[in-house]
């Protein structure tokens, strides 16, 4: 069936999703889109597909999903859901799975949510209550199975209420790294690629972890590429371009988005020969580290580079820490991939981790790198791991000369005031 006569709203009801709610939040979203990504200038052509991905985050990439032919068969793999990066992607792609980040960057039926979490937690846990109380994100609700991981209190315990909503399974996560721990982790997702195999009943084999080791590593070395590029003056394309090309990497089609991602990467370093760039060369340059911005949070990148500004490195989970580490691609056996799986992930520098050192040497050898004239490093509110994590991060980027800015903030608009001036103020000072 053609992408024009597909119905999408029967779509959406047999996914039980409050579907006139949903028109909402679409128009809102489309406008911010609008509002922020089409309006910038000098954007490189090949940047046409995030605006492709953007249309069909909701529409096209759930029907793929759900259903490929257009006439409700079976659905033809499962879909696993996550809202961390702690979730390995190569291990629920081995078992025959597809993974999706789920909807979490945005407000949505707060007062719903804070009937199962307290009203003083962070956005992002309340925004994945409110999407799934409100039926609103359909990748929540197209995904069998949903795994959750126990990192920061907020989400560990959030868990148990999400659960009661929606079939749930929940990883631990170590704290520290010791040997103890390595091994726990290892063991840890040893019982959830039996868990997954269970929900897809296929076995993980050596070739298909391999080549989904293969699949996620190819998709990692095309955003180091285009990242690579970033450290031109110009810049050849913005931070908001390169957030949403992450975003991208936890809900498109891995191989496709690949594909894109080498082609912005090659049109960029086209684009650095040329001295062609998305802002003027000498713009100040920009290092965001801080907590994540799940899909639609575009807010900060925005307010950086419309006052001028440009984006042009990221340490977080939306970033660096989604592609700088690859997985071997030499391990023999399932249990040796596995645990190189493991060790891998363990590496990710979340403020879940003490002491977590890594994370301010990665900030101040990007800065470096990436030619950065300052760092802003964000909170979102009531997220108590990196609010304290910036104390440390203001002494490390203060001993390497780096001007430093510490932002707190949640989804909604209301410090958007306030939260300009300073932006402007930093950079003007920079
Ligand atoms: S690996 S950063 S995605 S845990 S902002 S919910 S930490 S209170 S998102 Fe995260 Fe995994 Fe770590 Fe990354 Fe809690 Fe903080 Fe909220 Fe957060």
């Amino acid at each position: 069936m053609s992408e024009q006569d597909y119905d999408y709203r029967s779509m959406w009801e047999g996914l039980d999703m409050d579907v006139e709610a949903h028109d909402g939040l679409l128009e809102a979203v489309g406008q911010m889109y609008s509002s922020m990504y089409l309006t910038q200038e000098n954007r490189p052509a090949s940047t046409a597909y995030l605006d492709g991905v953007a249309t069909n985050l909701h529409s096209g990439r759930i029907r793929e999903l759900v259903d490929p032919q257009g006439d409700g068969s079976p659905r033809p793999k499962k879909v696993i859901g996550s809202f961390c990066l702690y979730v390995p992607e190569e291990i629920i792609t081995a078992a025959g799975a597809v993974e999706v980040g789920l909807c979490a960057g945005a407000d949505w039926a707060p007062a719903e949510a804070e009937k199962h979490v307290p009203r003083n937690t962070c956005p992002l846990i309340k925004g994945f209550m409110g999407f799934k109380l409100g039926r609103v994100c359909p990748y929540i609700e197209s995904a069998d199975l949903v795994v959750g991981e126990n990192t920061c209190d907020g989400k560990k315990k959030a868990y148990e209420q999400f659960g009661k909503l929606k079939n749930t399974f929940v990883i631990d996560v170590p704290h520290v790294r010791t040997d103890e721990t390595r091994q726990m982790w290892r063991n840890e997702l040893r019982r959830l690629a039996a868990r997954i195999e269970q929900e897809t009943g296929q076995k993980i084999t050596a070739e298909s972890l391999r080549a989904a080791i293969k699949l996620a590593n190819d998709k990692r070395r095309a955003l180091q590429r285009l990242s690579a590029t970033r450290a031109a003056d110009p810049t050849p394309i913005s931070g908001l371009d390169s957030l949403l090309t992450v975003q991208a990497a936890f809900m498109d089609d891995s191989a496709r988005l690949t594909g894109a991602i080498n082609e912005m990467a090659a049109e960029c370093e086209g684009r650095v020969k040329d001295g062609e760039g998305v802002a003027p060369k000498g713009a100040k340059r920009i290092l965001y580290t801080g907590t994540p911005m799940a899909v639609p949070n575009w807010k900060l990148f925005n307010m950086i580079e419309k006052a001028g500004a440009v984006v042009v490195g990221e340490e977080y989970c939306t970033g660096s820490r989604y592609y700088k580490d690859l997985v071997p691609e030499t391990g023999a056996t399932v249990d040796e991939m596995l645990d190189d799986i493991a060790d891998r992930y363990l590496n990710i520098q979340c403020a879940i981790f003490t002491p977590n050192h890594g994370r301010e040497e990665d900030v101040v050898r990007m800065a470096k790198e990436l030619h950065a004239d300052g760092i802003i490093d964000c909170a979102l509110q009531f997220c108590t791991i990196y609010e304290q994590e910036s104390f440390g991060m203001e002494e490390a980027a203060e001993k390497a000369g780096i001007p430093f800015m510490h932002i707190t903030t949640d989804y909604s608009g209301q410090d958007e005031g306030q939260l300009k001036t300073r932006v402007e103020a930093f950079i003007e000072m920079l």
